[in-house]
């Protein structure tokens, strides 16, 4: 198999944060000898694209400029560099936000390669998924099975990964109850899903238009809409009999990740995901103390975690809650985010 490779193509692309978004020619990138490169088909838009682009998280990791972002790209390989191994022509193929680590230090030795000194971040140290060719580290980029609906799959390969991992960070068994902060979002309504599929119980936070309709859709089963409930820890706690055994916060609110100390159970854990811009978890040291609850990071996940959350998802255990927007709308999808307006996750179409 082999396919004919334009030079130039269509994507988005900034020059400096929080600057135009331009949707316009670019030229097809070259695959380094340790690259694939992929015919994006669909990329889902995660937050953490709207962070990169607003430059959030530049005082922690400088942004490649001009950059086209983009982490949750699902295509077909239509190239590749001499040195690859393990991929053929026409395989499916899926970029994430790890696009390549160093492979050779402690974090890396364990399967740690998120946490790696020198990781690098597809749609924001590395060109990314917003654009119809896309290079990706060979090693890193996900195996999607044939036949695979591609539109489906791409917020697996950045969301879906994403919590799956923080659920097993928040090491529950099955019956406990978690409660997921930011339960109808991208990464939310995954979550509930993945929760329900691991046997757990899920009381959901969110607020706004449809977000309860979508939670219940995703197999969850308790709503608190934060925009009417005056307490939240309480209302948790009434709701779980005691409090929530495990808290995976997805929300992009300072104020809602420390209110998840406050009605996380005794013993259980509270897992920080979302990196609303500059935020600090605060809790209660006596009450941390007293309850003995863990606070825990989780970011992304490692290989092995995108080829079981990817099956999962091949199973029918989880569905993406998508709509398909095209490419070029990207600006209007960022404003509806910003202000809270998406159910679900937005998928764009890159041929659009
Ligand atoms: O590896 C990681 N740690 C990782 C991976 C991927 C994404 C972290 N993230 C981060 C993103 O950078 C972002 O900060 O997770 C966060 C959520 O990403 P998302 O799910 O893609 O965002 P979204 O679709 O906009 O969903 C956010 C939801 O939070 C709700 C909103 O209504 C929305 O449904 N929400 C907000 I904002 N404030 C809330 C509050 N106070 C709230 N829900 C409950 N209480
Ligand atoms: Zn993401
Ligand atoms: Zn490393």
């Amino acid at each position: 198999m082999s396919f004919e490779i334009p030079k130039t193509q269509k994507g988005v692309i900034f020059y400096e944060a929080g600057g135009k978004l331009e949707y316009k020619d670019l030229p097809v990138p070259t695959p380094k000898p340790n690259e694939i490169l992929i015919n994006v088909k669909y990329s889902g838009v995660c937050h953490t694209d709207l962070h990169a682009y607003k430059g959030d998280w530049a005082d922690h990791v400088p942004l490649k400029l001009p950059l086209i972002g983009g982490h949750e790209g699902a295509g077909v390989v239509v190239a590749m560099g001499a040195s690859v191994k393990g991929w053929k022509i026409g395989d499916l193929a899926g970029i994430k936000w790890l696009n390549g680590s160093c492979m050779n230090c402690e974090y890396c030795e364990l399967g740690n390669e998120s946490n790696c000194k020198h990781a690098d971040l597809s749609g924001y140290t590395h060109d990314g998924s917003f654009q119809q060719y896309a290079t990706a580290d060979a090693v890193q980029a996900a195996k999607i099975p044939k036949g695979t609906d591609l539109a489906e799959v791409a917020p697996i390969l950045c969301a879906g990964v994403t919590v799956y991992k923080a659920l097993k960070t928040a090491e529950l068994i099955a019956g406990d109850w978690v409660a997921i902060s930011g339960a109808a979002g991208g990464l939310g309504s995954l979550a509930t899903q993945y929760a329900k599929a691991m046997g757990y119980r899920v009381v959901g936070i969110d607020g706004g238009e449809g977000k309860k309709e979508l939670f219940e859709k995703c197999g969850g089963e308790y709503f608190i809409d934060y925009t009417k409930e005056k307490d939240i820890p309480a209302a948790v706690v009434k709701a779980t009999n005691g409090g929530a055994h495990g808290v995976i916060n997805v929300s992009v609110s300072e104020k809602a990740i420390s209110a998840s100390t406050e009605y996380v159970r005794a013993n259980g854990t509270v897992v920080l995901v979302g990196m609303p811009s500059g935020a600090k978890c605060i809790s209660d040291v006596f009450d941390q103390v007293s309850k003995s609850f863990k606070v825990a990071g989780s970011y992304v996940g490692n290989r092995a975690d995108t080829r079981q959350a990817l099956d999962f998802f091949a199973r029918g255990l989880v569905r993406s809650p998508i709509t398909i927007e095209p490419l070029s709308d990207l600006p209007e999808i960022y404003q509806k985010m910003a202000d809270n307006k998406l159910l679900g996750r937005v998928v764009v179409d890159t041929s659009k």
